[in-house]
């Protein structure tokens, strides 16, 4: 069994292989952020490029090609604000967009800006090393190419790097076997099949919902369940579309002030504070709102205070139980380990009511663990199930898993790999002590995590394109954290993180991954200061004359 997407043609520059390219910046990724960097540095002249290991644009939108995945942020507010003739020119069909659509919009992008003359395609870079004598990184392909430039940046996402379960026999599958995060171009189908996902994140619970309704027969393996909300997706029309066009001034800038660049604004109030029927109709009605409004928009209490959240978690136990018929399966859905909130909440378009469905079944692995994976199927403690597929919807190495991947070498050879052994260390999330000249686009502690993506990747690569034209035009070639200044930043994402209930759970969130050597205790990977305070920072450090940096 191998599970890779096929590498296709490139449509922009062919591989890397046995070239020696010199830029002044190499970017790695041609996703969003990648994307937005690439055209910003054009603009101003630099001498710029960027790898992508795919064959297209559209990063996470690339890889995640999955049934059922779309947006968990409102289209409108997902798409790049910088440029009124884009925002003119794209109309989104669904207010939550389907995974095609969304690809599509990057390539219109890519199109648009005519990005694809400065992308090297199906160039994976496995090395990156800093040339101290000469000042400038060499990063190295797996085909052997290279290539050098003064700045390194990477946009290589916080959610990238596809994890499979360590489960004995993983490799021995016959049948059909797809991860999530690396789904085939080719066409996929369910029908007729006896199918098996295991995963119950973000992307199982969008999987398992959109091949129930063709599959033959599916089992889901859950080890935690999560809790879900409703997404509550609908369609745009042409007179929409023209009021949100008309509208997106006052949309950008609702999103600027919230804290993760969503348009869900908490509510002032607290849940414990109110009368139970007021706070019943209150969650009802976020319950019943698009999107995030239920996790983000809710009393501003619920995600800090337990006796909140219980009251909270209280009221989507009840939704969980009305949905599902049989109330032992409910039992087998309703998370026991952590409340409501505290890890990513998946959206979901009748999850619940999948399990009422006579040809799906339930294996709690709490109850029955997996004990190897086989030719034909999956055992467990009590069963032997044969599958004509598996679906590992086993989420990523996290944040930090991206650069792990990379055999990253900063100054004097240290690798930064070694550098975060214990959880990352950084500088504004964006710039890492010892690895000059590398600016970390989306990297851990950096806003971007707990963002609605793309605002807080308009502001990450405005900042790092502000510093390249500010050093360029003082003649500088050389910029590093500061150590004390790395040790503040890291200390004060440890301290913000210190309050939210989250920080008692395992999860992707708290560095935690069980299929991943060195990923059992946790730590902070994101910042949850809030994006409003993150670019107050950034902007702070600027008007300091970048204070907390090393500039030669
Ligand atoms: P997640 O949220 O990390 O979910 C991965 C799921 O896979 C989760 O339910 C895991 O259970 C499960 N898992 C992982 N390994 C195993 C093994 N060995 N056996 C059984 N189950 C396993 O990843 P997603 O891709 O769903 O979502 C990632 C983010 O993408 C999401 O939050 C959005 O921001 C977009 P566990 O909870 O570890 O017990």
């Amino acid at each position: 069994m191998t599970i890779a997407a096929e590498p296709r043609t490139a449509n922009g520059r062919e591989t890397a292989s046995g070239k020696m390219d010199r830029w002044e910046v190499i970017i790695i990724g041609a996703g969003l952020s990648g994307m937005y960097q690439l055209l910003k540095l054009r603009e101003l002249g630099f001498k710029v490029h960027v790898y992508e290991a795919g064959d297209g644009v559209g990063g996470t939108w690339y890889w995640n090609r999955y049934p059922g995945a779309r947006f968990d942020s409102e289209s409108w507010t997902y798409g790049f604000s910088f440029s009124d003739e884009l925002l003119k020119e794209w109309n989104w069909t669904e207010h939550f967009s389907p995974q095609p659509e969304t690809l599509r919009y990057c390539n219109f992008v890519a199109d648009k800006f005519d990005l694809r003359r400065d992308i090297t395609f199906n160039a994976r870079v496995k090395a990156a090393r800093w040339d101290e004598p000469a000042n400038e990184w060499e990063v190295v392909f797996e085909d052997g190419g290279r290539a050098r430039a003064r700045f390194l940046i990477t946009a290589i996402g916080p959610l990238s790097a596809p994890t499979m379960p360590t489960i004995p026999g993983v490799e021995n599958f016959k049948g059909e076997a797809y991860h999530t995060g690396l789904w085939p171009h080719h066409p996929v189908t369910f029908a007729g099949k006896r199918v098996a996902v295991i995963g119950t994140g973000a992307s199982g619970v969008q999987t398992i919902t959109e091949i129930a309704k063709t599959v033959g027969h599916l089992t889901v393996f859950q080890r935690t369940p999560n809790w879900c909300a409703p997404l509550r997706n609908s369609k745009i029309d042409a007179k929409t579309m023209e009021e949100i066009k008309a509208n997106y001034n006052q949309i950008f800038a609702r999103c600027r002030d919230h804290y993760g660049c969503f348009i869900h604004d908490a509510d002032p109030r607290n849940a414990v504070d109110v009368t139970d029927e007021e706070r019943e109709a209150f969650f009802e009605k976020t319950y019943n709102t698009p999107g995030f409004a239920f996790w983000q928009g809710n009393f501003r209490d619920v995600l800090v205070d337990k006796r909140a959240n219980d009251l909270m978690t209280d009221f989507v136990i009840r939704k969980i139980r009305a949905r599902v018929k049989d109330q032992k399966i409910a039992d087998k859905l309703i998370p026991t380990n952590h409340g409501f909130g505290t890890r990513r909440v998946p959206l979901e378009s009748g999850y619940y009511e999948v399990y009422n469905q006579p040809n799906v079944k339930l294996v709690d692995l709490r109850e029955t663990p997996i004990e190897r994976i086989t030719e034909k199927g999956i055992k467990t403690t009590d069963a032997e199930y044969e599958f004509d597929m598996i679906i590992f919807a086993t989420g990523f190495d996290a944040i930090t898993g991206a650069f792990d991947r990379i055999d990253i070498a900063g100054r004097g050879g240290q690798k930064l790999r070694d550098k975060w052994a214990d959880g990352p260390h950084t500088y504004l999330g964006l710039q890492i002590e010892g690895f000059p000249n590398m600016l970390t686009l989306v990297g851990p502690h950096n806003a971007a995590t707990f963002c609605n993506i793309p605002r807080c990747i308009e502001q990450n690569v405005d900042w790092v394109t502000d510093l390249l034209k500010y050093m360029r035009a003082k003649g500088l070639q050389r910029v590093e954290a500061k150590p004390d200044a790395e040790a503040v930043w890291t200390q004060h994402v440890h301290d913000t993180a210190a309050r939210l209930l989250l920080m008692t759970v395992d999860s992707w969130m708290t560095g935690v991954n069980k299929n991943v050597a060195g990923r059992q205790k946790r730590t902070f990977v994101a910042y949850a200061g809030g994006a409003p305070k993150y670019r107050q920072k950034c902007e702070e450090v600027v008007a300091q004359g970048y204070e907390g940096f090393s500039l030669a």
